[in-house]
């Protein structure tokens, strides 16, 4: 059979045209004689769709054929940003697909354009899956992604007169996504609420239990192939969305429980519905729960079907798989993989329990209080009445072992303890996570080390072994070759090879071009042709005229939030503002030129990072329009940031802002990205910025302000003195411009202005004076382009190191025990 397809699959360029014909003809509702721009990408995806199921189907071939071990990376959201070009470039037939659509009278851009940004995930934590993915794939590793299929994704932004953001629905199924493939035969009934039942197993005569839940919905298995750049390795990314129970194939499952199973509620509401907007803060929702629980119920009955299928048991599957928890939100894996153990395969407790610990490992990306998942006892046994059980059967063995172990008091007892008892009663998802794990992982150093000395540190105390460090990475595919065409041939061609495309440590061998004028100034041109991009879309989206050339692009883009400090940067840009109206006009127009950008959403419900919204909006305002200053000056914000818009920003950046109060980034992965696209950092003792020195020198990054040992101390200052009398001169010249209304009516920003009089938790008074002074160390290095352009190209020759190939190449090895699996090439 084969044989009858592979034809079909010839790749040159006219064939391709024929088979972008073929879908336009039949497969959509148009024909070739009256052939649009957005009808053309839909066959051309079609197309490539094609090419990518076949390498699908070997691959799942090959893998059955080998029995290897798989990864299975569970995540809540997935920030995989448009599909065709990567997926062209992973195929390597760009040149090929160029050429056929040239002939239909379209460019390849424009019809890479067409397609929308899937935004099912917030940010970081949804992003890095996806760079994981594109890794996986690239290095043959045998591995699923696992996520839900959100109807809605994150929302659209935009800035209404007033300043404000406005959120708006993002429909982006209204149009067919070619990308995804639903999967008829796998259709999963997940079960919720009910009873548990007890009996007497006659066997061992011990007691048993079985859960009857009273209400099912359908999980509905829908998948994006995942190609890997320059291998037929493809591997599947299963995103569940959820349907009725009426359309469930009841022949096929052992239906007893379903057919009294009421089908009231839960049908008429859609758990995939919308992806949860905040990042960062657990917002208690029981429909948030019910997503979580429906992701892992239904991902383990697909793994697990998967090694049945194969003719393994139950006892192998810590072979079979290794499954990683992408942050809590997914840690109900673990009571419901024991659930299926205990009360499905009958497992003893200590098999199930030592198979479970065995399969799952948990990564932790944030160390923000409000962030950790704690969710009531009496929703969970209102929800799910056996896993709450269960886990509060972890918790008592977990606490015997340990006391059995540890004459320790009850006042350690109450810390590890997996059930807070506070006003609420409250299980702690990440101790669940930590003590069903073998292993647990952090996401830099710094991070990592925060975990065991603080965050984590009782469990350290017990399991000194679980706990490593695994730092991001990003891919290079999508990051460099893919957003930079430009900065990628210069770098081919002067490395002679494309190999760092999937081994990026051989950027280190662009070190011996630092120095020298002829390379710096192709580095230099590239920067400038990518910032031109960004001026005309500047000047088409916003209406807004800035210059490019001897202008410092200066960038802050992540979602807003306090502990990013967006707030900083903007109350920075009001003292610039005014320091340069203090100036003598004919020096002010000798100014180095200065643009700051700042892009990034605010959580809906997150009142105070909208309020910083408004701020920058307002100040941009007054300073855009503000004669004096003209071109010397500009302040942007650019709305409805995401992954597209981050592939044009970051290539187009002289210097990135990564100002976090220390100890607060787990990591950041944009700061990764800027590096590898040539530009230099700003930014504060923290994350993976630390790693960045490290790797690229320290003398190539402006750093400022202290490390996080000494963030107490400042806070405590705060507290006993007032933050006001301590702060910065030029800062509180700064914020009495705001509360003059020099920026609209005070009374918008009175919370913004009083946390930080006040308090001012996240010390921007205390680095206000060192940011500056960094900042104006970056505005003097770009006056010196020779040792601007080496900073440059250092950055980027030292960032090898900041591949998601080496991140994921530790997770294979010291969490999830798989190797490479390459499918033979076939002549
Ligand atoms: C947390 C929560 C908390 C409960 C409510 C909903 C919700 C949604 C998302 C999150 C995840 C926030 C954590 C996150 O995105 N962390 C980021 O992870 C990046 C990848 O490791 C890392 O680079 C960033 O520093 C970190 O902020």
């Amino acid at each position: 059979i084969k044989d009858l397809v592979s034809p079909y699959l010839s790749s040159d360029y006219k064939h391709l045209q024929k088979n972008i014909a073929y879908h336009l003809e039949y497969t959509l509702p148009q024909t070739t004689r009256n052939l649009n721009l957005f009808g053309t990408y839909l066959a051309t995806s079609y197309t490539v769709r094609d090419r990518l199921l076949q390498l699908s189907h070997d691959t799942q071939k090959y893998y059955t054929e080998k029995k290897v071990k798989t990864a299975c990376y569970i995540s809540i959201e997935y920030l995989m940003g448009r599909f065709l070009q990567n997926a062209v470039l992973n195929l390597n037939l760009e040149e090929e697909y160029g050429e056929a659509l040239a002939g239909l009278g379209y460019g390849l851009e424009d019809i890479y354009d067409q397609e929308q940004d899937p935004a099912l995930g917030n940010g970081g934590l949804g992003r890095l899956a996806a760079c994981f993915l594109d890794t996986l794939a690239t290095h043959n590793y045998p591995a699923w992604g696992y996520g839900l299929r959100y109807n809605y994704g994150l929302f659209k932004q935009s800035v209404d007169v007033e300043g404000d953001q406005v959120e708006k629905t993002d429909v982006w199924l209204q149009f067919p996504y070619p990308f995804m493939i639903e999967n008829h035969f796998i259709r999963i009934p997940i079960g919720f609420y009910g009873s548990i039942e007890t009996y007497v197993d006659q066997k061992t005569k011990g007691t048993r239990f079985k859960w009857h839940p009273s209400e099912y919905v359908i999980a509905q298995a829908n998948d994006i192939l995942i190609p890997g750049y320059g291998t037929d390795n493809t591997n599947t990314l299963r995103l569940w969305s959820c349907r009725p129970i009426q359309e469930l194939d009841f022949k096929k499952f052992s239906l007893g429980d379903f057919k009294g199973a009421s089908e009231k509620r839960l049908n008429a509401e859609n758990i995939t519905n919308v992806l949860y907007p905040n990042d960062n803060e657990m917002a208690g929702k029981e429909l948030r729960f019910k997503q979580q629980y429906f992701l892992v119920a239904a991902t383990l009955q697909d793994i697990i079907r998967r090694l049945k299928e194969q003719k393994r048991t139950i006892y192998e599957l810590p072979d079979f798989a290794a499954v990683q928890l992408n942050d809590t939100h997914p840690t109900l894996a673990i009571p419901e993989l024991l659930r299926v153990l205990l009360d499905e395969e009958m497992l003893t407790w200590d098999e199930a329990w030592d198979i479970t610990q065995r399969t799952f490992s948990y990564t932790n990306h944030t160390i923000l209080p409000e962030a950790l998942e704690r969710w009531p006892v009496k929703l969970i046994s209102h929800l799910l009445p056996r896993h709450m059980q269960l886990i509060e059967a972890i918790n008592w063995k977990f606490l015997e072992n340990f006391s059995e172990n540890n004459k320790e008091s009850g006042k350690l007892r109450k810390k590890l303890s997996l059930i807070e008892n506070s006003r609420d009663t409250l299980v702690r998802m990440a101790w669940l996570a930590i003590v069903g794990s073998h292993k647990v992982n952090g996401v830099s150093d710094i991070h990592t080390n925060i975990l065991k000395d603080k965050v984590f540190k009782d469990f350290h105390k017990i399991y000194p072994k679980k706990f490593i460090n695994v730092t991001n990475g990003v891919t290079p595919r999508r990051w460099l070759h893919a957003c930079n065409p430009k900065l990628s041939e210069l770098i081919t061609a002067t490395l002679n090879s494309n190999e760092w495309i999937y081994d990026l440590t051989h950027l280190s061998k662009l070190r011996e071009h630092a120095d020298n004028e002829e390379f710096q100034l192709k580095w230099a041109a590239i920067k400038l042709f990518n910032k031109k991009k960004l001026q005309k879309y500047v000047k088409r989206e916003l209406k807004i005229d800035i210059g490019y050339k001897d202008v410092v692009y200066d960038i802050q883009i992540k979602r807003i939030h306090e502990y990013k400090r967006q707030l900083m940067n903007i109350i920075g840009s009001i003292s610039y503002y005014s320091d340069l109206l203090k100036m003598d006009p004919k020096k002010r127009k000798e100014m180095p030129k200065r643009v700051s950008f700042i892009a990034g959403k605010a959580a809906p419900g997150y009142f105070v990072a909208k309020k910083i919204i408004k701020l920058i909006n307002c100040v941009s305002k007054v300073i855009n329009t503000d004669p004096e200053i003209g071109d010397v000056f500009k302040v942007i914000y650019l709305p409805n940031y995401s992954v597209t818009l981050a592939e044009l920003l970051i290539p187009a950046t002289d210097v990135s802002e990564h100002i976090s109060t220390p100890g607060t980034e787990a990591s950041g992965t944009s700061n990764m990205k800027f590096v590898l696209n040539g530009g230099l950092i700003l930014g504060t003792l923290d994350g993976a910025n630390l790693e960045i020195m490290k790797n690229s020198g320290e003398e190539n990054v402006f750093a400022f302000g202290i490390t996080k040992e000494k963030v107490d101390q400042v806070k405590q200052n705060n507290i006993e003195k007032g933050a006001y009398n301590l702060m910065d001169e030029k800062m509180k010249n700064a914020i009495n411009l705001i509360e003059n209304g020099t920026f609209g009516n005070i009374e918008n920003y009175q919370g913004l202005i009083e946390e930080l009089k006040g308090v001012d938790r996240y010390i921007l008074g205390h680095d206000f004076a060192p940011y500056m002074e960094a900042m104006d160390r970056v505005m003097q290095t770009y006056q010196k382009p020779q040792k601007w352009w080496k900073m440059s190209i250092l950055g980027c020759a030292g960032s090898g190191w900041l591949s998601s190939d080496r991140t994921i190449k530790e997770y294979a090895e010291n969490i999830w025990e798989i190797k490479p699996c390459p499918l033979p090439k076939i002549e």
